[in-house]
């Protein structure tokens, strides 16, 4: 495969951005390669800069649920454009945008939308903090909520993949503020929830995590933890950056009937264009400035371009039918990787919910952040590299999620199939 470009522009890149990339994860160090440039993306198809063309299943780490270049987000953005960039001043779309994802989230009565998945957390976490007079946040090993000083200990993607811990730069006494604690472990989350020694603020959580790899939490670890969060006055926020939008109109709190106090959205909301959102009780948001002392802001809150982006997103997941058929296709696809993935002498633990899923390299059950770890992370490596020569692009880490969009067509999933077949038998020749 001709990679030139790519490389003349990593080089250069290498020269004027840190690692050469925006995001650590996309400068593919725990996968073995250089990274590729993309040039443009289409539907399922993404066309890196020396025109390679792959199947795409990172689909911007989520955000492209109706493959890329979807005409209506396109000419939504377009017509947006023609009437400017940003104004800074309250505008008829975003009221419309919090209308529809108000009517959406089954658990969001007010939203306030900020410009990326880690503004939306950590001002949710602000929030509880602010509301409850407290100051401690309890999340879970593995799960990643963005990078704000607060959840940068032990957290999921990109951290858990380049091995750091947490994080240099991260004072001691936020730290002392964050405690994180397994997931999927009924009694030490009860204990530490009923610990009176620890003020409690909030407890964080990626209802379906999707940063140490795909894991599904047992349904009585989430009903627990509802239960504790309720009886004992304490905010539970669902990080739903990934799956809002995602395992349903109304996210995992739909798909699983479970309601949080507060709610983080991205990706999927800004239809690949800047866009976070927290939201939930008015009763909890009306804290909120300017109403409430609880202060957060943003210059480019709400832009405009964003919202046209999200609102041809919103109202075309919002059509009947539209996440049965992810669905079904999804289910489809699952069963034959689960079909292939038996017939492999390689050991490999398939996790998935919905349009998202992650093959472990590891032959035991993967339920938590230890058990993530203990997967082959060079045979993923290996099997990432020969995908990519069979010009299928997956995550370039073990630990994120492969996503089914609804542009994919049958004939790009058979051809990831194959590829999948023939990279497992390859890696039992090696
Ligand atoms: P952003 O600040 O990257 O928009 O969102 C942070 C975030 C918050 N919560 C969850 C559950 C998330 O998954 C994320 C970001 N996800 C990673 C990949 N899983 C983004 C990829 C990257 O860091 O480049």
């Amino acid at each position: 495969m001709n990679t030139t470009h790519s490389a003349a522009l990593f080089e250069k890149a290498c020269q004027v951005i840190p690692g050469g990339v925006n995001s650590p994860v996309r400068a593919c160090k725990s996968v073995g390669c250089d990274p590729l440039f993309v040039a443009r993306a289409e539907g399922g198809i993404v066309i890196d800069a020396d025109g390679n063309e792959f199947i795409d299943f990172v689909g911007s780490w989520g955000p492209m649920i109706l493959g890329h270049s979807h005409p209506d987000v396109t000419k939504a953005v377009q017509e947006a454009l023609a009437n400017g960039t940003s104004f800074g001043a309250p505008t008829a779309s975003e009221v419309e945008m919090a209308d529809l994802v108000c009517d959406s989230v089954p658990s969001m009565e007010k939203v306030r939308f900020v410009s990326s998945g880690t503004e939306a957390t950590m001002s949710a976490i602000r929030l509880a903090r602010g509301y409850t007079g407290r100051n401690m946040v309890i999340k879970f090993d593995g799960c990643y909520h963005g990078h704000a000083d607060s959840f940068l200990v032990k957290a999921g993607s990109g951290v858990a993949t380049l091995g750091i811990p947490g994080s240099p730069g991260v004072p001691d006494d936020i730290v002392k503020n964050t405690l994180s604690i397994p997931y999927n472990n009924i009694e030490i989350l009860e204990k530490t929830l009923r610990d009176d020694q620890l003020d409690i603020a909030c407890v964080i959580i990626e209802p379906v995590a999707g940063n140490m790899g795909v894991i599904v939490p047992d349904m009585a670890f989430l009903q627990k933890l509802r239960e504790l969060t309720a009886e004992l006055g304490i905010i539970l926020i669902f990080d739903e950056v990934i799956t809002g939008f995602r395992l349903a109109l109304g996210g995992a709190q739909e798909r699983f009937g479970i309601m949080p106090d507060l709610t983080c959205l991205g990706k999927i909301i800004g239809g690949g264009l800047p866009v976070g959102a927290y939201g939930g009780k008015k009763e909890i948001m009306d804290h909120i400035a300017p109403d409430g002392p609880v202060y957060q802001a943003g210059t480019l809150s709400g832009n405009p371009l964003a919202m046209a982006a999200g609102l041809a997103m919103l109202k075309t997941v919002r059509k009947p039918g539209f996440y049965q058929e992810l669905e079904e296709k999804s289910d489809r696809f699952a069963e034959r990787l689960a079909e292939i993935a038996a017939k492999s002498s390689i050991p490999t633990v398939l996790n998935r919910i919905g349009s998202m899923m992650t093959c472990f390299f590891t032959d035991s059950p993967v339920t938590d952040f230890d058990a993530a770890m203990q997967a082959d992370t060079d045979r993923y490596g290996q099997h990432f590299r020969q995908m990519l020569d069979c010009g299928i692009w997956l995550a370039p880490s073990q630990f994120e999620a492969l996503f089914i969009s609804a542009a994919h067509t049958p004939e790009q999933l058979d051809k990831a199939l194959t590829a999948i077949a023939t990279s497992l038998a390859r890696l039992s020749e090696a």
